[in-house]
Formats: structure tokens, sequence, C-alpha cells
């Protein structure tokens, strides 16, 4: 049987690094074979563009630019190594994925969604999430808690209002596919985000 894909997303210091840990943890205690990956990267070449991505010196990069290096490295890991893993009946479960590009270049950098939908649609075809989990959480509070970590990446550079778009985008999104999102209200304290995860993760494994 074809595995599961499982996206986890969010804006900054929404704890998807921390959680998507506690979410293989029960993955694997419920006997469920699963890889864990991320956005941009997952293979050696998405790794690679993930440098370019994520650099700060990268000053003169175009959004459109940006927006077509997100979906390289997203086409290579789709065909290298998501899309194999499912058929081997894998569960994927992946930090980030196209939502990403809707929040990030569509909400944060104002590109036209109907070009995001182009190239979604030319990548991708109709192959979708089957979950999508939303680490939500006041952009202020996100920010101090990302910022508490290393020097920022390009994008950790961006202004708060580029943050509060990245986010109203997310939302908007969860509320367009109720299906498929479950929002996590990630403000809370860690082991009460744990606890939300697995409600979630427990009604879902109920009805599969
Ligand atoms: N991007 C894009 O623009 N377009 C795209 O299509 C894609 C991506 C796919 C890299 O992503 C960048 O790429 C990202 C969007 C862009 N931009 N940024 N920034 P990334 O996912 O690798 O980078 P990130 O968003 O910065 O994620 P992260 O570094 O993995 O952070 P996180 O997973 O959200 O948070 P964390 O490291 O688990 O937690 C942050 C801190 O908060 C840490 O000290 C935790 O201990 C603490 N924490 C977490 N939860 C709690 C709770 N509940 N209470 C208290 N403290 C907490």
């Amino acid at each position: 049987m074809r595995g599961r894909f499982i996206t986890i997303e969010g804006g900054e210091g929404g704890g998807k690094t921390t959680n998507i840990a506690h979410l293989c943890q029960r993955l694997h205690a419920a006997g469920i074979d699963y890889i864990e990956t991320r956005e941009p990267g997952g293979t050696p070449l998405s790794e690679s563009i993930r440098d370019l991505l994520l650099d700060h010196k990268q000053q003169q990069m175009t959004e459109d630019t940006e927006l077509l290096l997100m979906f390289a490295a997203r086409s290579q890991h789709i065909s290298q190594v998501i899309k194999p893993a499912l058929e081997q009946g894998q569960w994927v479960i992946c930090d980030r994925f196209t939502d990403a590009s809707y929040a990030y270049q569509g909400g944060g950098r104002g590109i036209d969604v109907t070009r995001i939908a182009a190239l979604e649609s030319w990548v991708q075809g109709d192959f979708r999430p089957d979950l999508t989990l939303l680490l939500d959480l006041p952009v202020e509070m996100g920010l101090k808690r990302a910022g508490e970590r290393s020097e920022p990446d390009r994008f950790e550079r961006e202004k708060l209002d580029f943050f509060e778009r990245v986010r109203a985008c997310y939302l908007q999104m969860a509320e367009a596919h109720p299906q498929r999102y479950r929002i996590i209200n990630a403000a809370e304290p860690l082991e009460a985000v744990k606890a939300q995860l697995d409600r979630v993760l427990d009604d879902y494994l109920a009805a599969v």
C-alpha cells in the first residue's frame, strides 16, 4: 500500500524541528515505516540549492530566481526521494513543502499566486500532501524563539511585516483546505503542543 505524505509548515520559531522528532517517535512506536526529509533540500542536489537559497551573501537573488530554485529543488526531491518512498509503502515526513512557496514567495514576497500554481502544476501534476500540520503562533513570539539561535540566514533577515504576510497566507491555506490541514497552536508550552500533535495523529491513524 502507498505510504502517506505528511508535511509540517509554519513561520519562524514554530518548533517544526522539535515537533517532527516527536511525530517520528510516535510513528516508530506505531510500527510505521517512515522517512524524514526537508525542503528546500532532501537530495544532494537539492541541498546544494538550499545552500544557495539560504546564503545571506546572495543579496542579488531576484524573487523569481528564488521561486524557481525552490521548485527546481522540489522537482528533484519528489522524483528521487518522495515518490519512490511512498511507492514502497513508506510514510514521508517532510519539513516544509509547496505551501511554503505560497506563504514565503507568494505571501511574503508578493509573487502572483497564479505563477506559483503554474509551477506547482508543472512540477507536481496533481500530487499533493495527504496531511499538513501547521504550527501556528504569533510572529513576534516565533521570531523571539528563533532569534535565540545562530546567525540569521537570508530569510531570517526579513522584517516583521514579511512574516505577518507569511502567517496570514498559511492561515488562509488552512481555511481553504480543511480536509488536508490541521492547525496546531504552537504558542503553547512544548508539552501542550506535543499533546495537540498526539491527538491529531491518533485521529489520523484511526482514519487511515
Ligand atoms: N522556504 C521558502 O521560502 N519557500 C519554500 O518553498 C520552502 C522554504 C520549502 C528554510 O526553512 C527557509 O526556506 C525558511 C522558509 C524558506 N525560512 N526561514 N526562515 P527551514 O524550515 O529550514 O528554516 P526555519 O523555518 O528557520 O525552521 P527551523 O530552523 O527548523 O526552525 P523551527 O523548526 O520552526 O523551530 P525549532 O528549531 O524547532 O524551534 C525554535 C526554538 O524554539 C528552539 O530553541 C526550540 O527549543 C524553541 N521552541 C520550540 N517550540 C517551543 C515551545 N512550544 N515553547 C517554547 N520554546 C519552543
